[in-house]
């Protein structure tokens, strides 16, 4: 287990001759665009170089980033082959690195470059910054500006856009807008990135988004917004859980609420619950009682029982957050 600066890291890497590049299982934005800017940098600064090998081994690639250049090159089935160097980005742990298990074990050395508080440390050596708006930021930090091409720009800016859910996260710093704007001077086509990939909504996801706008409740003085969906309705679209992805923050920014709850019914008597707060409320605290799990504010879990009952509790818990910050009578 060892540090490494950012100066020697791509001297490192480019002492191996063969290279593999890995991301984390369910690939996101940040995931995809780190793989796809790391691979694309090094396959355009070594061209040429026919005795090295860069590999890149990506789970499937959600359909809003195959548009990025190198997408097509991923491999997603592990090989045997080993390998100089593994390089695991936006990773924080063993268990969540994807398609290259087997090509961690066989690699002479690994490196994990990351910005996850609670990376592991499971690689040979870290680059870690958790101060990074993402991995897409901390790579653009270790490269030669001058050699960065508008490809590697591309993937570079996907990824900052998505891990700052468009530069509105506190995570974004001065200096992350400063690099989206060192990558839009590379000729980044910034609008059709972040229309495209981050607020683009298939027509089924769109009519899914304004059912439960339309079924939601305003409860507790107006702090609090509650709308669920049913199996039934989930149904009739033909809907899957990821098609209600955003769906809990539109509800989130309804204004003077405090906190949003998004109840999707799984399976009878089955609700997954999706919380996000505004900063008072903390979610995770509730998400946890009911045996789930989050970030402040930000967290879920699976509730059993009516729908009836599973609101009351959850308004239990909230309602005594908003009592003890003096915010409802
Ligand atoms: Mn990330």
């Amino acid at each position: 287990m060892t540090e490494i600066r950012m100066e020697d890291i791509l001297q490192e890497i480019l002492k191996a001759s063969s290279i593999a590049i890995a991301g984390h299982v369910r690939p996101d934005g940040d995931c995809v665009g780190s793989c796809l800017a790391l691979y694309n940098y090094l396959t355009t600064i070594c061209e040429g170089e026919d005795f090295r090998v860069i590999d890149l081994y990506l789970e499937d690639i959600p359909e809003k980033f195959k548009f990025l250049p190198g997408s097509d090159r991923s491999l997603k089935e592990p090989s045997n082959r080993s390998y100089d160097l593994l390089i695991v980005l936006d990773c924080a742990s063993m268990d969540r690195i994807g398609v290259a298990p087997s090509v961690m074990e066989q690699s002479l050395q690994t490196l994990c470059i990351d910005h996850h508080v609670s990376n592991t440390h499971f690689a040979r050596a870290t680059l870690l910054d958790p101060g990074a708006s993402s991995t897409c930021e901390i790579l653009f930090e270790m490269m030669d500006y001058d050699r960065i091409d508008r490809n590697t720009a591309e993937c570079l800016y996907l990824g900052i856009v998505h891990d700052t859910g468009v530069f509105r996260h506190s995570c974004t710093t001065q200096r992350t807008l400063e690099i989206a704007g060192a990558l839009v001077e590379k000729g980044v086509p910034f609008s059709r990135i972040i229309d495209e990939t981050f607020y683009q909504k298939t027509y089924l996801q769109n009519q899914i988004l304004g059912r439960c706008l339309l079924e939601s409740i305003m409860v507790l003085d107006g702090r609090v917004i509650v709308s669920s969906i049913s199996r039934k309705i989930q149904e009739f679209y033909g809907a899957c859980p990821a098609d209600l992805d955003g769906v809990i923050d539109q509800l989130r920014v309804t204004k003077g609420v405090e906190a949003a709850i998004l109840i999707r019914e799984e399976e009878s008597q089955t609700y997954k619950v999706s919380m996000r707060s505004n900063g008072m409320i903390n979610v995770s605290k509730i998400a946890v009682y009911f045996g789930g799990g989050g970030h402040v504010q930000a967290a879920g879990c699976t509730m059993e029982g009516s729908l009836h009952d599973v609101i009351n509790n959850l308004l239990l818990h909230m309602e005594s957050q908003l009592q003890a910050a003096g915010q409802v009578s």
